[in-house]
């Protein structure tokens, strides 16, 4: 799908129920999926509100429907139960009272309150702030740990199904639409040789040991906001992949992003690594948000979910660039490539560490 123009922009904005006169309207943020804008207004009294307008990729959420009705659950059930108002998403609505808008050509919108005097930060930039990134999503599991999981749709099916993505990876690879593959042999070679890994969290879910939860699924430091002023942990944000799921692949995806020594798209290897003290760091975070929510055999199940997380997108990239670089948005023809590579470097010093990050996560458990 194209980006909106202008036009359908503006005629979306014309849809919600805001507060005081649109002043302007502006690209914001930049994350891989959705187009984000932020909407500025003023009121008669010369004070600005500020909004985020989103449109919500119809080509990743095939039924933004169910995407909504996940947002909104989630976002009224966090307000019955949060301490503070600033610690759960607001949507606002449009004149016709539903949460989104979906115009004639088929873009969906939606509209949340902006979060005020907040930061959000595409890396963590000290310790400090990743522990309070953990502990926003530590917190956003023991708000719902009642919540039924189980009500909520599944927007992408399989989501973390790891056992899935490999066999669309194997497809993609069969397929080998662009001609890329001859080139990667390696990397392929990476994804195939931990192949009986795949299956273990199901697995462990089936055998009662990991509890199906309501799981963010996309647990980076950019879909946190902070305090601007204490840099303490508000919100989550970024709820379209809200889902029934596991704990750890939340944690695991964190990992992943926050604890790696560099950017997802790093071009040289040798900064790559598994970063230990933020691990163990995030632990502690997200385990003190958690405040004992989490069973011992879960918590057991942390370095499994990072592990799983990261194989889990290096395939996904890898499988993406084999098909012609159509998910996720790329900025050259190798990005996809060099972001793969990224992950099997960190998969590979996971393994590297594993009896450590074992040990870190058993000193958590209550038993
Ligand atoms: P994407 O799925 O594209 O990552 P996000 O929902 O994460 O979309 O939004 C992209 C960026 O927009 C965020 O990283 C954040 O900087 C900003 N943002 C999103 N929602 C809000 C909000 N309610 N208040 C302030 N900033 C926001
Ligand atoms: C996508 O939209 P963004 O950038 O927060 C993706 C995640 C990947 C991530 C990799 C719906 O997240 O699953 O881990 O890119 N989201 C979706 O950077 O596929
Ligand atoms: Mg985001």
């Amino acid at each position: 799908m194209r980006k909106a123009d202008l036009e359908q922009i503006s005629n979306a904005v014309k849809n919600f129920n805001l507060s005081g006169k649109t002043r302007g309207c502006i690209p914001y943020g930049n994350g891989h999926i959705n187009d984000t804008f932020m909407v500025i207004c003023n009121e008669p009294d010369g004070s600005e509100h500020k909004y985020v307008l989103q449109s919500v990729n119809c080509n990743v959420f095939k039924q933004p429907e169910q995407v909504m009705e996940n947002i909104e659950k989630v976002t009224e059930y966090l307000r019955g139960v949060v301490n503070n108002p600033r610690e759960v998403l607001t949507l606002v609505k449009t004149f016709s009272d539903t949460t989104y808008y979906k115009d004639k050509d088929g873009y969906c919108w939606r509209m949340y309150d902006f979060v005020d005097d907040s930061i959000c930060l595409e890396r963590p930039e000290n310790p400090d702030d990743f522990y309070q990134c953990a502990y926003a999503f530590g917190k956003f599991q023991r708000y719902l740990t009642d919540f039924p999981a189980d009500t909520l749709y599944e927007t992408i099916p399989d989501f973390h199904n790891t056992p899935k993505r490999y066999e669309n990876f194997l497809k993609a690879l069969e397929q080998d639409k662009c001609g890329r593959a001859a080139a990667v042999a390696e990397e392929i070679e990476f994804v195939k040789k931990r192949c009986d890994f795949y299956s273990v969290l199901l697995d462990s879910h089936k055998a009662g040991k990991l509890p199906l939860r309501v799981s963010h699924n996309d647990t980076k430091s950019n879909n946190v906001m902070l305090d601007a002023a204490t840099h303490k942990a508000l919100c989550v944000i970024d709820l379209d992949t809200i889902m029934p799921g596991f704990s750890v692949t939340d944690f695991g995806d964190a990992i992943r992003f926050g604890a790696s020594t560099a950017s997802e798209d790093e071009k040289d290897l040798s900064k790559v690594n598994l970063d230990i003290e933020m691990f163990k760091i995030y632990t502690k975070g997200f385990l003190d948000g958690c405040k004992g929510q989490l069973q011992d055999d879960e918590i057991m199940l942390l370095p499994e979910g990072s592990k799983m997380m990261t194989i889990e997108c290096g395939m996904r990239f890898l499988a993406d660039y084999l098909e012609g670089d159509v998910y996720f948005k790329t900025a050259y023809p190798e990005h996809n490539l060099d972001r793969c590579r990224t992950q099997f470097k960190l998969v590979a010093d996971m393994e590297a560490h594993w009896d450590e990050l074992k040990n870190i996560v058993k000193e958590y458990c209550k038993g």
